[in-house]
């Protein structure tokens, strides 16, 4: 395996709604460049890049994966990244270590929510982006209405440098509009294809979008802008080298055409990667030097060597599998590399090219290259490796919060060891999860991004790890606040024998803005309360508040002032003080209105416009906020706030109102008040759960 450097590298990251395509993209360059033999389909779960079988079974990328093309002595690094709004995580870590982004959008279905989810987290990254237009082998594919939408949600830069030729069944392939080729394919799927004159009905069409392209080029640079007015025109050397440079700058945005499935217009595709998107030694990594200074990283192979850690895959059998992208320097296989995040040593064994879950060893990898080695000891994601002395290290990816949490129980009894240290090594490689133990219900806690993700997880659980596990209904993270201020007083004083108990505090609590936690303030003057029992009377309500008062959910949102008290010589000890203050807690709560908050989610639905009534009746019987609705195309996007208790059995109803035919994306918003007639349940429902637990325990 040869090794690449800067300038001959792209790096890119598929990404775009589920369904667009990127998989079976992916399986064919791989195939086309020769990478593999045989052209994979995502039908018959033989593609490289969705080759876990979670994937293979459900159909769908769940997790990024690697693959690299070599093509015209250029070295093609491809991440194939999820489009299922619950995964996006693993999208962004792509983009993250990526020079550019692939946008793949399905030609039927235009524009769709995770293609601007995607596009938005692209352009925080300033990266430069092309679009694919794929699927234009099918029924109601249309280059004009996907354009349309582009520009309306996208940007107003997407610009054509293909055009189709033929549309739906009569697919056959491209014309390049910069050097006026047309790319004909056979429809066999062997990807064979002759180069030829732009075919005669064709030309008017070619012309003026070729028009438009040269038009754009020149408005995205002022030099260029000169030459077009006084020629009318670019050479086409001008046009080359000013649309490159407008894409790296992501001016302009690139859109070619593909069926993947048809394996057509593929290698236009490859070319035009590599014509137009930056390399790695064109770019500058963005990183944080001593003291917390701003640092660009060059591709330089002789600088020093750091590489930033993107994504880490559990394998209990090989072990964890580290994947990296070099920024500077050059790593070697059978060395010593520096953790600078842990400042740890950690010995490289094997440096590993990945083509999907198929490794290559080489020898080095050099600056701006992807690639990955198993078996580190300490190493997690988002840490930099890199040699000793060399400063920087790379801002790490934010994991969005968890939305919904499960209860786990395991099938058999012996498995709760076995359970922990697998969902550690989950946690690893999936860092949006989160597993944890309720400290009262004592219940085992998995957290996600939605209920795809957690299922997902618990079979990952079982096929890696061998364990079972049974999910219980989930669980609503429900907290309690209070409404009104009041005063309050706790006192603890207990006479046993010879030494007493005494405590003995006021505090005032008011509630806080959503959001603000809590708060302690010490407002003791003339010390009515000697200073080193303070801190004793904020553990005891600390305490308190956690196990809540209503339902024994979290009380947050308010502030407690302890501003008097009094003590006993012999008596007080920091325990009395503790009791006291949680006594004064509990006395407040009778008078401080308590009541029950709910977290409320941002929900997107996004549904042929047929639906969009029943839709909207049914957010509403969910206590729904409806926020907007938007139409583009034969699709309605509906937005609105629900209670996350109402939508726990959304996917289920989406899926048979729809016929299958809707998706939603849905993340958390706030906090809210709960009405008060579903407060008395909530209410009754804990009681009943610790009634539960204490007659188990008994
Ligand atoms: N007709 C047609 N079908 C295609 C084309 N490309 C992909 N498909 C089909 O569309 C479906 C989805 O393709 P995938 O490649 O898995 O889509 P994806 O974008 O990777 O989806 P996620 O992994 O869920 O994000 C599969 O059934 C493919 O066979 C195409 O160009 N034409
Ligand atoms: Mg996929």
């Amino acid at each position: 395996m040869k090794v690449y450097d800067a300038a001959s590298i792209r790096n890119v990251a598929f990404v775009g709604h589920t369904a667009s395509g990127k998989t079976q993209l992916a399986s064919a360059i791989l195939s086309d460049a020769g990478m593999v033999n045989r052209f994979g389909k995502v039908d018959d779960g033989t593609t490289v890049t969705d080759f876990d079988e979670e994937e293979i079974a459900r159909k769908h990328t769940l997790s990024a994966s690697l693959g690299f093309a070599e093509w015209n002595r250029h070295k093609i690094n491809l991440i194939d990244a999820p489009g299922i709004g619950n995964f996006l995580s693993d999208a962004r870590a792509a983009l993250q270590v990526a020079d550019a982004a692939i946008i793949v959008v399905d030609a039927v279905a235009g524009v769709m929510v995770q293609t601007e989810k995607v596009w938005e987290a692209a352009a925080e990254l300033e990266l430069p982006r092309m679009i694919v237009l794929n699927r234009i082998d099918r029924d109601r594919a249309s280059l004009a209405r996907a354009l349309h939408s582009l520009r309306e949600s996208c940007s107003r830069a997407v610009i054509p440098i293909q055009l189709p030729i033929g549309e739906e069944k009569s697919f056959r392939g491209v014309v390049d509009l910069i050097t006026r080729k047309a790319f004909t394919f056979q429809t066999d799927e062997s990807g064979t294809f002759a180069e030829g004159p732009v075919p005669g009905d064709m030309s008017a069409e070619v012309d003026a979008a070729r028009e438009a392209l040269i038009e754009m080029v020149a408005e995205a640079d002022e030099t260029l802008m000169e030459k077009f007015f006084e020629a009318g025109t670019l050479a086409d050397h001008e046009l080359v080298a000013g649309l490159r440079s407008a894409t790296a700058a992501a001016k302009l945005f690139p859109l070619v055409c593909t069926s993947a499935l048809l394996n057509i217009a593929i290698q236009p595709l490859l070319d035009a990667i590599v014509s137009y998107l930056p390399s790695p030694a064109e770019r500058q990594y963005r990183g944080v030097g001593k003291a917390g200074a701003d640092v660009l990283r060059k591709a330089d192979e002789k600088g020093p060597a750091a590489a930033f850690v993107w994504k880490t895959i559990a394998d209990p059998f090989a072990g964890r599998i580290t994947m990296f992208r070099v920024v500077s320097g050059t790593l070697k296989a059978d060395s010593t590399v520096h953790n600078k995040t842990r400042d740890t040593s950690e010995r490289f064994g094997h440096l590993l090219t990945m083509q999907g879950k198929a490794q290559t060893p080489v020898p080095e990898l050099k600056a701006g290259d992807l690639g990955a080695v198993a078996k580190l000891k300490d190493t997690l994601t988002n840490d930099t490796l890199g040699d000793k002395g060399d400063d920087v290290v790379f801002p790490a990816l934010k994991f969005p919060e968890p939305v919904l949490s499960y209860a786990i129980e395991p099938k058999s009894r012996g498995d709760e060891d076995k359970i922990s240290t697998a969902m550690h090594r989950l946690e690893e490689e999936d860092p949006s999860i989160r597993y944890s133990r309720d400290p009262q219900t004592k219940e085992l806690l998995l957290a996600g991004q939605g209920q795809l993700h957690i299922e997902v997880t618990v079979a990952k659980l079982k096929r890696r790890f061998g364990v079972d596990v049974i999910l219980k209904p989930p669980r609503i993270p429900y907290r309690e606040t209070i409404k009104t201020s009041t005063e309050a007083h706790g006192r603890h004083k207990k006479q046993t024998g010879g030494h007493g108990q005494f405590g003995d505090c006021k505090i005032k609590v008011e509630p806080l803005a959503r959001g603000a936690d809590f708060e302690f303030v010490d407002d003791i003057f003339g010390g009515s309360i000697p200073r080193q029992y303070v801190p004793a009377v904020e553990k005891g309500i600390q305490d308190a508040r956690t196990r809540g008062y209503l339902a024994g959910f979290p009380m947050v949102d308010f502030r407690v002032t302890v501003f008097d008290g009094s003590y006993h010589d012999v008596d007080s000890n920091e325990l009395s003080f503790k009791l006291a203050g949680s006594l004064a807690f509990k006395d407040a709560m009778t008078r401080a209105r308590p009541t029950i908050l709910e977290p409320i989610m941002n929900v997107e639905v996004y549904a042929p416009s047929d639906f969009a009534g029943d839709l909207m009746g049914d957010l509403n019987g969910r206590r729904g906020r409806i926020g907007g609705m938007d139409t583009r195309g034969v699709t309605t996007i509906i937005k609105a706030q629900v209670p996350m208790s109402e939508m726990l059995t959304y996917e289920q109803h989406l899926t048979s109102a729809t016929g299958g035919r809707g998706s939603y994306h849905m993340e958390y918003s706030h906090y809210d008040e709960v009405p008060a007639p579903l407060q008395a349940k909530i209410i009754a429902a804990a009681k009943a759960e610790r009634a539960g637990v204490e007659v188990e325990e008994v």
